[in-house]
């Protein structure tokens, strides 16, 4: 009797780690989500990349226009062509927080590699706005006619802006450091999309009634060659991991490879109708295609070609897909660091339901005690985690167990 009651206490302790293991990977493994902006409904569609669904609709400014994500996946800013705000959504709840008063008609958006600041094309008022995404405050304005879409290379040194000014179309050439305009490239057809090479080296450009994708050299900032594709190329764009870029082609309702280092094309996917923009998953398997004319957005897996489409809102325009796994949602809404004999960050904020992991980034041991006695570790090696999840909203103050006086709190919001 004794005996068989303490395996089935051992069992159910077995089983209890299972669970808890399972549910420490789950956390981790947390997939990134993909955001499109349906320009004639205003909203932002939520896509679940592991489900294929639409997992949430976000109410936007007027016209959605401009998309892009932080470096880290957690924040996506969205232009209202409409309107003068760049709406900001927090992806780990999926939820606008306070608009940035940008100016009359904003389109592109650009954002810096190390996340610190936040290009505006303001088309209406012939200038681009400079804001910095920590105080969401504007720090410049830089002159430019009819900004339409821009780049930023991945060094942060220049930005390259499509001007649609009538009469003159250009690229213009800036410098960020000193936010003046080195050059413009002139140009006898409106330019519609730029987009930078993964080493910098190149833009990608598209023009109005030119079928081909024009291919910058950023040392010379000159046209070095053209890329012959279907009837009007939209966005050309390279896909990280590999050689590959891909062509957003409309005409034929396209979406063409390339290979960057010859500049020819591979293969052409067929997509939904009127497709206007792609994106690519951080590990280069996955691309995602909005189609205007269909209202859905094309998933396609780049190495055997299959399509699954998904069904959005209206004239769907913009699409953006996260980075890194776990950069936002769950996991990535509540990871914290033990470093240096600390908490990194000290207080985290979180959403209820959540996951919060704790993970040992430093040399020595640590340990994790909950305040409220919620299972903890009494020893986390150098390279361990621990998770808990909060379904409850509060304050949850916790300490490194071996360490006392190394404090932390998980600060837990309503849903
Ligand atoms: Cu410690």
């Amino acid at each position: 009797m004794r005996f068989s009651k303490c395996r089935a206490g051992l069992l159910t302790l077995s089983a209890l780690s299972a669970l808890l293991a399972l549910s420490a990977l789950s956390a981790q493994a947390a997939d990134p989500k993909a955001y499109v902006g349906n320009f004639k409904d205003n909203t932002v569609s939520v896509i679940d990349t592991a489900k294929g669904v639409v997992s949430a609709t976000i109410a936007v400014a007027a016209g959605p226009h401009g998309m892009v994500l932080s470096p880290d996946g957690r924040r996506l800013y969205v232009s209202g062509d409409g309107s003068s705000q760049v709406s900001v959504i927090d992806t780990a709840s999926d939820t606008a927080t306070r608009p940035l008063e940008v100016g009359k008609a904003p389109h592109g958006l650009a954002m810096a590699p190390d996340g610190k600041r936040l290009l505006v094309a303001v088309y209406a008022e012939d200038r681009i706005g400079v804001w910095d995404t920590a105080s969401g405050a504007q720090v410049g304005s830089i002159a430019v006619a009819k900004p339409h879409t821009l780049a930023i290379l991945p060094d942060g040194k220049k930005a390259y802006v499509a001007s649609q000014q009538p009469g003159s179309f250009s690229l213009a050439v800036i410098d960020l450091a000193t936010a003046t305009v080195l050059r413009q490239i002139a140009l006898d057809k409106p330019p519609r999309d730029l987009e930078a090479s993964l080493d910098g080296r190149a833009v990608y450009a598209t023009v109005a009634g030119e079928n081909a994708v024009l291919v910058i050299d950023t040392t010379s900032d000159s046209v070095v060659t053209r890329l012959a594709t279907g009837a009007s190329p939209h966005i050309a764009a390279p896909i990280k991991g590999g050689k590959l870029g891909g062509v957003v082609v409309q005409g034929p309702g396209e979406y063409t490879l390339f290979d960057v280092g010859t500049l020819t094309v591979l293969r052409s996917i067929p997509v939904g109708k009127q497709p206007h923009w792609a994106a690519t998953s951080g590990d280069g398997r996955t691309a995602y295609v909005s189609n205007e004319g269909s209202n859905d957005l094309s998933i396609i897996d780049l190495a055997s070609g299959t399509v699954r489409q998904v069904a959005v809102g209206v004239a769907p325009r913009k699409v953006v897909v996260q980075q890194q796994a776990g950069s936002a949602g769950s996991a990535g809404a509540g990871r914290v660091s033990i470093i240096n004999f600390a908490f990194a960050p000290g207080e985290l904020r979180i959403v209820a339901g959540q996951t919060v992991t704790w993970s040992n980034d430093d040399g020595a041991p640590h340990g994790l005690a909950h305040a409220d006695g919620a299972r903890g570790a009494d020893l986390l090696l150098p390279g361990a985690s621990v998770s808990r999840r909060y379904d409850q909203a509060g304050s949850f103050d916790y300490i490194c167990s071996v360490h006392p006086y190394m404090t932390g709190k998980v600060v837990v919001s309503a849903r």
